[in-house]
């Protein structure tokens, strides 16, 4: 099933769940070799937010301000390598959105524990800006919020569950979007976390 939340923006619920359990394993082995962290924004905020990454890039903050980079600041090594099947599923979901032949270059992977959220933003720190994000959430619900070209439209509210992958490109790339503070809850495969991969291409 798939609900649309705008021309070139799709919800494709469950399209994860098959394969949820090995995404989840995989996870644990690149949080092995590049451990989940709280980054600093440049202002000098904590995320609420764990993160690490995947792939040739990774998503990166700290009082220098916010960029990709190749090596993991934490460990100085690369970060590890894109698992097959992160870039197959990646590359399904958005050939299913209308994006054929996507090849993302990042994955951030997000861990949210109970009470912490994402504040509302706009991903501006990749070059290409038509080119999809895919999103996979696992574990613990959360409701995403949905915005519009401007941080003062109200945010549509879009429950997120285990296995769920949306897609965002083209003309919705840039919308405004955040994450409400995660409920309490408990997920057999997770805990009371919820992880969620942000597949990217930057240029
Ligand atoms: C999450 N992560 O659930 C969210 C959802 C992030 C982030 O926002 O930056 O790590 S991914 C949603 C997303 C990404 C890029 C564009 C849009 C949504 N969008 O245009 O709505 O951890
Ligand atoms: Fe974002």
């Amino acid at each position: 099933a798939r609900t649309p939340l705008g021309v070139q923006a799709v919800v494709l619920h469950g399209d994860a769940l098959a394969c949820a359990e090995a995404l989840l394993a995989q996870i644990a082995q690149i949080a092995a070799q590049a451990p989940f962290r709280q980054l600093t924004t440049p202002g000098g905020r904590r995320i609420g937010v764990e993160m690490t990454n995947c792939g040739d890039y990774g998503w990166y903050s700290d009082r220098r301000g916010y960029r990709y980079v190749s090596v993991d600041p934490v460990t100085d090594r690369p970060w590890p390598a894109m698992p097959a099947l992160f870039l197959t599923l990646a590359e399904q979901a958005a050939q299913a959105a209308g994006f054929p032949g996507y090849r993302p270059q990042a994955c951030l992977i997000n861990r949210y524990r109970p009470g912490v959220g994402m504040a509302l933003h706009q991903d501006r720190d990749e070059e290409d800006r038509l080119a999809p994000i895919v999103s996979v959430s696992l574990g613990v619900p959360a409701v995403f919020l949905w915005g519009g070209d401007t941080r003062s439209s109200r945010p549509l509210q879009v429950p997120l569950v285990h296995g769920d992958v949306v897609v965002w490109g083209g003309v919705d790339r840039m919308r405004f979007h955040g994450v409400r503070p995660l409920a309490p809850a408990w997920h057999p495969e997770t805990g009371d976390c919820r992880y969620n991969l942000t597949f990217r291409k930057l240029r």
